[in-house]
Order: structure tokens, then C-alpha cells, then sequence
């Protein structure tokens, strides 16, 4: 038995108004809950420090506040950062590990004789924080971005603009080992060497994937293929489905937002069964600002089956003791990769 405690820490709305130290009491608030319940892993949503701002068309001049700055070139990471730094803090404190998306704007140096000295690369990021280790040992930058560059123009359509205040990540999709979380494992390399047929009992294999991905089985996949044994996914998913011209679908509110919840199931259930992981799939949710996003927090188990849900649309802490040694029938018959697949045959998944 590999036992792990970990909790999915849904969050109600971050409103445009609502203060920065107020979104982190809330969040040192979940974790202290946690801590209450023994638990080692936390998960929080896709950009949990703010609002879903994507939904909004910004003035540049305004884009700035939502997002954190990293200057890898002097060391500094979001652990780092001051607007979230008590965030970490507090986890470290705690002794919890921590998985959190925020807006992340990557400092770059440019070569000399350029404009200017330094430019940006803004990603939609998420990390993964060892309590043990007191560091960043995750980091994903979402592929997958939704949306458009440039506004919809059709009356009353609802806006959706990751790709206008994105980058596609690339970091492409690394699990990596979270170290010390279970019990009388073996220590490994933080680092994921070799895809294995099942788990060798060390340190828990993480990957991590931010709300539209969840979506797309390649991703799962390839982190499928590099043994991953928990998949944390944030999210903000509207709870109305939009044609492609960003107008609403022709259904009633409730039956357009049970329509997304069932695709959202749909894809961490499946995925989790065909990849044979556990996944810990985290809303923000309620309405921001009048903007309604779905809850639907859950942890899955590698048998597709749901865990544990959410009850409400606010703040909520879903709790669950799950067993890493239950990834191993999957891994080991059903979805042992390395017997059974064919890649041969899978070549246009790549060529197109
Ligand atoms: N944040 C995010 O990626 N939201 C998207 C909405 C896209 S419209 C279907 C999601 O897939 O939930």
C-alpha cells in the first residue's frame, strides 16, 4: 500500500474587486483545513490569484496586474514572488505540498544591440511546491489555450482570449516525482527517468495539466506513458456553452451547464481509466463578476470512477486518502503500454 491523503481545493469567485490578501486568507484558509485533515497534497484551480480575466478584452496597460513575475536569469521564481510568496509560506509551514495556477510572466534578456534589455513571454502556468523541499520541483505552462486572439464581434458574445494574453507552453508535459510524500518509499531522483510498466514505489509520479488540456487524450497520454500516478488539473470553465462565434448555445442555462459538466467528467474519468491514474481535477467556480464557471470538483480513481465530488460552488476543500498501489492493475494489465500499444499504427496523431 502506497496511502496518500489529498484534498482538491475548489474555489467560489475571485471577483475584479476582490483584494489580493483577501484571495490568499481564503487560500491559507483551505490549507489550514487541510492540515486539520492530515492532509499532504493540496491542489488549487488554473489561475487562482485572480479573476478569469481571459474573459475580458484588456487595455494592454492593464494586463500587467494579473500576472506574476519570474526572472529566471536572477533566480526568481513565483515561490518568490511577493504578491503569493505567503502562500508558499504558509504550505511550508504546514508541511503541505501545494499545486497552484497563476498568470506567469517570464522575464527574458535579450542579446545585446536589441530595443531594449529585457523583454516578457506571458504563460498560463501551474506549479507543483515540495513542502519537503521548501522549492518549486513542478512547473507546466498550458498547451492546449482556448479561445481567440481577437474579440468576438457578434452581439452578446461571450469572450474567451487565452490566446491573445498566452503563449503556448513549452515545457511540453514533464511528470516529475514529488519527493517524501509517501511513507516508506524509496527516495528517487526528483526527476522521471524512464517510463515504467508500474510504479517502483518511489516518491509519487505527478503531472500536471491546466483546464483545456483535460480535454485532449495526447496529453494525458504522454504523461500515461512516463507512469504519472496523479494528474492535478485546475480549472475556471464557463457553465454555458458558446457557439464558435462566442454567442450561446439555444439550450436552457441548467441543461447547457450539465452539458459541461458531463464533457468535463467525461475526460477526467476516461482519461484517468486509460491512463491508470488517479486525477485531481479542481474548479474555480460560481459567478465572477456575474460570470458563471461550473464546479464539478473531483478526485478520479484509475478506475474512472469518481471519488469524491464537491457539494457546493465556493470555497470547499474535497478531501480523499487515495492508495497509489491502486494505479498498478491498470499500469500492469489493461493499459501496460509496452505490451500492448501500437505506436506504429499512431503515427498521424503526430504527423498532422
Ligand atoms: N480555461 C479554459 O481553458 N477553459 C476552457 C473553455 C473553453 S470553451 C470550451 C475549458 O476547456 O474548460
Amino acid at each position: 500500500q502506497r496511502p496518500l491523503t489529498v484534498a482538491a481545493a475548489q474555489m467560489g469567485p475571485v471577483h475584479l474587486a476582490d483584494s489580493r490578501q483577501a484571495v490568499l486568507n481564503r487560500m491559507c484558509g483551505l490549507l489550514d483545513q487541510a492540515a486539520e485533515h492530515g492532509v499532504q497534497l493540496v491542489v488549487f484551480p488554473e489561475l487562482a490569484f485572480t479573476t478569469f480575466f481571459p474573459r475580458y478584452l484588456l487595455d494592454p496597460k492593464d494586463v500587467g496586474r494579473y500576472f506574476e513575475i519570474e526572472d529566471p536569469q536572477n533566480g526568481l521564481g513565483i515561490a518568490q514572488s511577493p504578491n503569493v510568496k505567503p502562500l508558499f509560506d504558509h504550505a511550508a509551514r504546514l508541511g503541505i505540498d501545494v499545486c497552484v495556477g497563476y498568470a506567469e510572466r517570464s522575464l527574458q534578456t535579450n542579446k545585446p544591440g536589441s530595443d531594449s534589455q529585457t523583454s516578457h513571454i506571458d504563460y498560463n502556468s501551474c506549479v507543483y511546491y515540495s513542502a519537503q523541499a521548501r522549492a518549486v520541483v513542478g512547473k507546466y505552462r498550458k498547451i492546449h489555450l482556448p479561445g481567440a486572439v481577437e474579440p468576438y464581434t457578434a452581439p452578446g458574445a461571450f469572450q474567451q482570449l487565452e490566446k491573445r494574453y498566452f503563449r503556448p507552453g513549452d515545457l511540453g508535459f514533464p511528470a516529475f516525482r514529488a519527493p517524501g510524500l509517501v511513507e516508506g518509499a524509496l527516495k528517487k531522483d526528483s526527476k522521471v527517468t524512464a517510463p515504467g510498466p508500474t510504479s517502483d514505489k518511489g516518491d509519487p509520479i505527478i503531472g500536471m495539466l491546466i483546464c483545456n488540456d483535460r480535454r485532449w487524450a495526447e496529453a494525458w497520454r504522454v504523461y500515461g506513458l512516463q507512469g504519472v500516478e496523479v494528474v492535478c488539473c485546475g480549472y475556471n470553465t464557463t457553465a454555458f456553452a458558446t457557439k464558435a462565434t462566442g454567442e450561446m448555445v439555444d439550450m436552457t442555462p441548467e441543461d447547457a451547464e450539465e452539458e459541461v459538466l458531463l464533457h468535463h467528467r467525461l475526460s477526467c474519468q476516461a482519461n484517468s481509466y486509460m491512463n491508470a491514474c488517479f486525477s485531481i481535477n479542481v474548479a474555480k467556480t460560481g459567478a465572477e463578476d456575474g460570470n458563471p464557471l461550473v464546479g464539478g470538483t473531483m478526485i478520479v480513481h484509475p478506475n474512472g470512477h469518481i471519488i469524491k465530488e464537491a457539494e457546493t460552488k465556493e470555497d470547499e476543500l474535497v478531501v480523499a486518502t487515495i492508495d497509489l498501489a491502486d494505479c498498478d492493475r491498470g499500469k500492469g494489465k489493461t493499459f501496460a503500454f509496452h505490451k500492448h500499444r501500437k505506436p506504429e499504427h499512431y503515427g498521424a496523431i503526430v504527423e498532422q
